[in-house]
């Protein structure tokens, strides 16, 4: 819906004057292209990519990222030093990002492990390893994302994988984004695989003559890259599970009359420039006209000084205000809608976050723009969208390690539990679960007589 003044401007509803119908509809994220329709592209190119190898590989990336001069997939480490000359206030910017994010997934390590005794005698351990394969899907279009290599990069890094490898589309002339090489070399990658898209995902999956094969794939991506993250991680024999499913980006910030118009506007458009597809949602609490027509007239005018104004134009044009009456309402809305990104540019905003439900990740208080989470809190960037924080938490160490469990039993520990276990097995009439044990229990026997 183009507005005919030309005025960047989101839609706007006041929840106690429209039907919850209405709402709803204009909470719906935009729709997506048919997976249908995707999954026609990207099966071929899977199977391709599979049967071919590199040069499916080659062909793909020849074609689409147009890097025709380039003649191998892939990229080893060491890096050669020319291919990540960086000036000297990027290397300090990526510097310190890089260790506020290492410390704080360093943080999410488990300090022991887990050992309870269920019964006396019966001992359950559990302890996490890490994932030893790993492909980090860095993506480029509209713009490139080295933010993106370090929040997938630096906690495959901490969880110890041993095998740490990116696959990023190539530019024109075959070469990767100096940033991302610098990172990759940070993190300790292995190679770089120059492709993007499906084939990319086919590659880490399957592996190809010069690519390993990884055990999980991980980052964003556009729908060919999720789709073909789908449909590899659906075929048993290629033994590759993903993070989660991806969608575009999307922020919701609340804001009540103590919030500053400017950081409000400028906020929603952070989240806004990344893509016409992205969503950025505004709940205002119980705000009057004129304080919407402030943060109305800051959005447009600083959109309208925005070299990516177009795509913010996009993405505003299925953006919504929701005028609500108290941070209770805009807490049951957002908790309903899952945002990516939560702002609270309200009174106490700490006090809210204990009625968070659904969210990827929050910004506290006016001093907590998205863009520090996106790049050097330390928090992850990479989080559920779509409304996947219902059930997903965004990458974090987890992401990369899993857990196994162990059970460690006495003699004593096994006669308190053979009852439990014998009489199961006979309910479900596994003759050689209950005989696992009976010969036990016989034995022990002999041997006190
Ligand atoms: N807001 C994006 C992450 C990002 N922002 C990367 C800038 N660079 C999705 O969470
Ligand atoms: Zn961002």
């Amino acid at each position: 819906a183009g507005f005919q003044d030309g005025r960047i401007r989101m839609k706007r509803y006041k929840t106690r004057d429209v039907d919850v119908k209405i709402i709803k509809d204009a909470l719906q994220r935009p729709s997506q292209r048919s997976t249908d329709d995707i999954m026609d592209i990207v099966k071929p190119i899977i199977k391709e990519v599979r049967e071919g190898g590199d040069a499916a590989v080659l062909k793909y990336t020849h074609k689409f990222e147009e890097a025709t001069s380039l003649t191998s997939p892939i990229l080893r480490a060491p890096f050669p030093q020319y291919l990540m000359q960086l000036p000297q206030v990027t290397i300090e910017a990526i510097n310190v990002s890089y260790e506020n994010i290492r410390r704080f997934h360093a943080a999410q390590g488990e300090e022991k492990p887990l050992r309870v005794e269920t019964m006396p005698g019966v001992v359950c351990s559990r302890f996490s390893r890490p994932i030893e394969r790993v492909g980090l899907y860095v993506p480029g279009g509209t713009a490139v994302l080295p933010s993106t290599a370090l929040m997938l990069g630096v906690p495959a890094m901490v969880a110890g994988c041993k095998k740490i490898i990116m696959a990023s589309p190539p530019r024109k002339d075959g070469t990767i984004t100096p940033e991302i090489v610098y990172i990759a070399h940070k993190i300790g990658a292995e190679s770089i695989v120059l492709a993007g898209g499906a084939q990319a995902v086919a590659a880490l999956a399957y592996g190809t003559e010069s690519i390993s094969k990884v055990d999980k794939i991980l980052g964003p991506g556009n729908q060919f890259v999720t789709t073909g993250k789908m449909v590899v991680s659906n075929d048993t024999t290629a033994g590759v599970s993903i993070d989660m499913p991806a969608g575009p980006s999307e922020v919701l910030v609340i804001a009540d009359k103590d919030a500053n118009p400017k950081f409000v506007a400028s906020d929603l458009l952070s989240q806004a420039e990344h893509g016409i597809d992205s969503q950025v949602i505004l709940i205002a609490v119980d705000l009057s006209e004129k304080q919407l027509g402030a943060i109305e007239d800051e959005l447009h005018a600083q959109a309208m000084a925005l070299p990516r104004k177009d795509i913010v134009r996009g993405a505003i044009d299925h953006s919504v205000t929701l005028v609500v009456k108290d941070i209770k309402e805009a807490m049951e809305y957002s908790n309903q809608y899952a945002p990516e990104h939560l702002i609270l540019q309200v009174e106490n905003a700490e006090s809210v976050l204990s009625s968070v439900e659904n969210a990827g990740s929050v910004f506290v208080g006016p001093w907590a723009p998205e863009s520090v989470g996106d790049y050097s809190a330390g928090t992850n960037h990479s989080l559920p969208t779509y409304g996947y924080a219902k059930q997903y938490s965004g990458v974090n160490l987890s992401s990369f390690t899993k857990h196994i469990t162990s059970s460690n039993l006495t003699q004593q520990g096994l006669r308190n539990v053979s009852s439990a276990v014998m009489q199961l097995a006979k309910v479900e009439e596994l003759e050689a679960h209950w005989r696992a044990v009976s010969i036990r229990l016989q034995e022990m026997n002999k041997i006190k007589e």
